[in-house]
């Protein structure tokens, strides 16, 4: 099988030639975009056999997209081309560079990707992949995209790892509350990628990353964006054998997939702080720091002048996902996640030159401190 799966829209992007108000900017250059296509572009130029799924317009913009995407090995095969509806498009303005308000202009109702559905995807190529990564965004298209979200969160005996990235878009919802939508496909997945900033808008979560855990218990991994400060990832243990939604990833653990392990004392000061935070109690027997049900590990970001934001939190979903794949520990996971990030905010498009896997493993070996 492939190892990752990732099904959404990918549009167009129109990047502005210089800052200002979208009313100001008198030209635009194309890119390529869309959270899970940027996800399988960064694992596919990681080494990883990828497929996206999605449709696009029988259209230029569609062949372009295509085009694009299968440039960086990514199998496009199962993508769908719709005759009837357009691929969609998107613009935005540079941005404030403190403050990161920009403008972001959505060209996509009705577009062909909103017309994905559980009888116009080809579930078995959906399903085919040692992970299947899918985003909140796809729920926010149409009622059709979200049957299909939820079908693909649904329990069932084997399926594969669900990796799910909240990705709380607001100007998608119309005015509508996604918070519980959100929250039931978070809870329906393995592996759940949150910013503390979209837990909070989403479901209105303060108090930090053990009180999203608390909010979020259910998946078997919680990874906790907390933007320029690091992330936090819970992981409980044990539980996949039992047949708990991700049963399939107990074949993956078994195949040499993650096991958490730390030495007792590699231990931030940052870590230290988030666990007295949450009560959570150090379990010297295993050196790693348990709650009843989780491991948690913080890691801090790297610290680079960013250039734009867009696609960082894409971009550290594909490290930490191609780090567990991997089979790589728990704070490599977040390593990786971190280092593919700080590629993609160095870059004022989506999608950077991801660093080479040799680099990658270099820089995932060094000391904690490398990396305050
Ligand atoms: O994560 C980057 C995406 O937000 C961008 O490419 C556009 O997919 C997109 C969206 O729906 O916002």
């Amino acid at each position: 099988p492939v190892d990752v799966v990732a099904l959404g829209e990918s549009m167009v992007t129109f990047l502005p030639s210089r800052p200002g108000r979208l009313a100001d900017v008198p030209s635009f250059e194309r890119g390529i975009g869309g959270a899970e296509s940027n996800v399988a572009c960064v694992l596919a130029s990681a080494g990883h056999s990828v497929r996206w799924v999605g449709r696009v317009g029988a259209d230029g913009f569609g062949d372009h997209l295509v085009e694009e995407i299968a440039a960086y090995g990514v199998d496009t095969s199962a993508v769908r081309r719709d005759p009837a509806r357009p691929t969609g498009i998107y613009f935005r303005t540079a941005g404030d560079r403190a403050t990161d308000a920009h403008e972001v202009a959505y060209y996509r109702a009705g577009s062909a990707a909103s017309a994905m559905a559980v009888d116009t995807v080809d579930l078995d190529a959906v399903r085919a992949g040692r992970v299947l990564h899918l985003s909140g965004i796809t729920a926010a298209l149409s009622g059709d995209c979200l049957a299909l979200v939820r079908e693909l969160t649904a329990p069932r005996p084997v399926r594969p790892l669900v990796s799910f990235d909240v990705n709380h878009r607001v100007n998608l919802w119309n005015g509508q509350d996604p918070g519980a939508v959100l929250l039931e496909l978070a809870r329906g997945s393995d592996l759940v990628f949150v910013g503390e900033d979209e837990a909070e808008a989403a479901w209105g979560v303060t108090g930090g990353a053990s009180a999203i855990r608390a909010a979020l218990p259910q998946p078997r991994v919680l990874v906790v964006k907390q933007g320029v400060r690091g992330a936090t990832l819970f992981e409980r243990e044990g539980e996949a054998e039992a047949g708990a939604p991700g049963g399939e990833w107990a074949t993956a653990a078994a195949a040499g997939a993650p096991v958490p392990e730390r030495a007792p004392d590699d231990v931030s000061a940052a870590e230290e702080r988030a666990r007295a935070d949450a009560g959570l109690v150090r379990d010297r027997a295993s050196g790693g720091v348990t709650t009843a049900r989780d491991t948690v590990t913080f890691v801090p970001s790297l610290h680079v002048d960013v250039v734009a934001p867009v696609g960082a939190g894409d971009a550290f979903a594909a490290g930490f996902l191609s780090a567990t794949l991997r089979g790589l520990p728990a704070k490599d996971r977040l390593r990786h996640g971190h280092l593919m990030a700080a590629a993609a905010l160095t870059v004022p498009g989506d999608l950077a030159a991801p660093p080479g896997r040799e680099h990658a493993d270099r820089l995932a070996a060094l000391d904690d401190g490398a990396w305050e």
